[in-house]
């Protein structure tokens, strides 16, 4: 950080000098907290939830992601690092909350108002107020500054807001946190320069500024942008089944034109960030967002498509054993939020098809109580039918010979 931008956001800008208070200690805030702390700023982490804020006071994590238990635990014992369950003074003050939608796909931003009016008290002059939670198009203006900012402060003058939208891919937060380009929108161009400067502390990406309109309407799009690239992916999978053909094989044949990238097929799309911020987009703007609206839709049909799959080929046994592998949204993460291969297991149970046999390594007995989960090595010997639900490391491991005794359902093609 240059000398110019620390002379001229004072004290704020100096990491051993800063106090950052984190609202919400879950997938982005713990990282962002830890990471903080890391770099020398006094760090105070909320959260509602004791068994959180505990764990955390601990040295310990409630979540699973590479490496973050060191981080956490090494900013704890530096005393770096506390939480606790109200907000408290600091010079910069970072919303990180759930915001998910409703059944009817409307925007859910319940945890965005109750952590804006739980710091109103708190906030001084000269503090910086940032939204890093993916938000529909306005929230920062017309949820956060009216709730936040106390009367009488002006922003851009008194306080600074900015929406900073985070971008981190769970399973390599920690280094995206810090490596990533952010996009840093203010509500007036003061407040985007001090959330630039802040950013740049620790943030080796670029730091790209521009106003909160736009950095929220630009983390709907990238997020809507992969979503309609894997519907597109998904809707060609089905196709290419009709047809007799196989989707990875065409995807990879047309990979190899130069301006042609097709993402992957799956079981349809999951977790809480790509299944749910298309609809923010959608719903600011039904009547002009066709596309985004028939890609959730495609994704969110997916699931349905392999149940009926698997179905038909359990006909061939007289007592089917079905073999499910995976229950969580992605590879190699601990997350069930929106699974769509959780959805299919719950699918396949209730469709009454077969015996259901699932197994997840990154989920214990201890954590999910749904229904019975097995070891990887029970579910292969007992199974007629193995379907492949979620990419994990250990099953791509499973010897081909052994695939080649079962009736193989691969939706993620790892197996080919
Ligand atoms: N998926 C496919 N095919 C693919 C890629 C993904 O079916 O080719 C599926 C995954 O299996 C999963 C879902 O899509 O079910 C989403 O997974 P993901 O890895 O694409 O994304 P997330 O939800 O884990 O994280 C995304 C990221 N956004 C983008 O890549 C544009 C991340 O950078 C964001 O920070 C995050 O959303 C967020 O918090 O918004």
């Amino acid at each position: 950080m240059s000398t110019q931008t620390e002379g001229r956001f004072g004290k704020t800008m100096v990491p051993g000098e800063t106090s950052v208070c984190v609202i919400g200690l879950g997938y982005i805030g713990l990282p962002t907290a830890s990471v903080l702390a890391t770099k020398g700023f006094h760090v105070y982490g909320m959260d509602v939830r004791a068994d959180v804020v505990d764990t955390i006071n601990e040295g310990r994590i409630h979540i699973e992601e590479p490496d973050l238990d060191m981080v956490v635990r090494s900013a704890v014992n530096s005393g770096q690092l506390r939480a606790g369950y109200e907000p408290q003074a600091a010079d910069i003050f970072i919303l990180c909350v759930p915001t998910p939608h409703r059944p009817d796909h409307s925007p859910d931003l319940s945890y965005v108002e109750q952590a804006a009016k739980a710091i109103r008290p708190f906030v001084q002059p000269g503090n910086l107020i940032i939204l890093e939670s993916t938000s529909p198009p306005r929230t920062t203006e017309d949820i956060v500054v009216p709730l936040a900012v106390p009367d009488g402060m002006k922003v851009g003058e008194d306080v600074f807001v900015a929406h900073c939208p985070e971008r981190v891919l769970p399973g390599r937060i920690l280094l995206e946190v810090v490596q990533n380009d952010r996009v840093v929108g203010g509500v007036t161009n003061n407040c985007t320069e001090k959330a630039q400067a802040f950013y740049e502390t620790f943030v080796t990406g670029k730091v790209l500024g521009t106003n909160a309109l736009a950095a929220e309407v630009t983390k709907l799009v990238e997020n809507s942008y992969r979503d309609v690239n894997i519907a597109f992916a998904n809707e060609l999978s089905i196709l290419t089944d009709r047809l007799g053909i196989d989707v990875w094989e065409v995807i990879e044949l047309a990979n190899r034109h130069p301006r042609v990238n097709i993402l992957s097929p799956g079981p349809g799309v999951g977790g809480h960030c790509i299944s749910v911020d298309p609809w923010f987009l959608v719903h600011a703007d039904p009547d002009h967002t066709p596309l985004i609206r028939t890609a959730r839709e495609v994704n969110d049909k997916k699931p349905q498509y392999v149940i009926e799959h698997v179905a038909e080929l359990a006909k061939q046994f007289a007592s089917p054993k079905i073999g499910c592998l995976g229950i969580t949204y992605k590879a190699d993460v601990d997350d069930i939020r929106e699974s769509p291969s959780l959805d299919i297991v719950r699918g396949l149970r209730a469709a009454n098809v077969g015996e259901v046999l699932t197994c997840d390594p990154y989920i214990s007995s201890a954590r999910f109580n749904e229904f019975e989960l097995f070891d990887l090595e029970d579910v292969i010997e007992k199974s007629h039918i193995l379907v492949l639900l979620t990419d994990h490391r250990h099953f791509k491991k499973v010897p081909r010979k052994v695939l080649q005794e079962k009736v193989v359902v691969d939706t993620r093609g790892v197996w080919r």
